[in-house]
């Protein structure tokens, strides 16, 4: 299960991820320890994300294999869904401004919440703890 208060924990290739995205170094820089925390929700297939950081709160609502908007932290918007495929969930998005996918997936590995990205040929993966 998902459910839970999550912390970012560590980073893996996210700063030449967010570079692809367009991020400017500072951001980059402030973001690589925003101090990402996750509350997730999970009541069959609706889920409630609460999102908080150095950046902002934000609460998202969706259902799964319903396409919802979604704005980054620096403003970038997405459009796109989340499935479950088996123990993971697969979110495709894309971006408004020029179309391009962000592919996501979330999993619990070893008790951490893995979330991996893919942008434009760039992964990464932020790693998550319980708390
Ligand atoms: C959610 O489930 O938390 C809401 C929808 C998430 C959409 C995809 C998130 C991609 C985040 C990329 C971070 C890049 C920072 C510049």
């Amino acid at each position: 299960t998902f459910n839970g208060t999550w912390k970012a924990e560590r980073n893996e290739n996210y700063d030449k991820f967010m570079e692809q995205l367009g991020v400017n170094a500072v951001k980059r820089k402030l973001a690589s320890h925003d101090n990402l925390k996750l509350i997730i929700q999970q009541d069959g297939n609706k889920f409630t994300i609460k999102e908080s950081s150095t950046f902002r709160t934000k609460d998202t609502e969706f259902t799964l294999g319903v396409a919802f908007d979604y704005t980054l932290a620096d403003g970038t918007e997405l459009n796109g869904s989340w499935v479950c495929e088996g123990d993971k969930l697969v979110g495709k998005f894309a971006r408004k401004d020029n179309s391009k996918e962000l592919l996501t997936t979330r999993e619990i590995i070893g008790g951490e919440l893995v979330q991996a990205y893919s942008y434009d040929g760039v992964d990464a993966k932020r790693f998550f703890k319980k708390e």
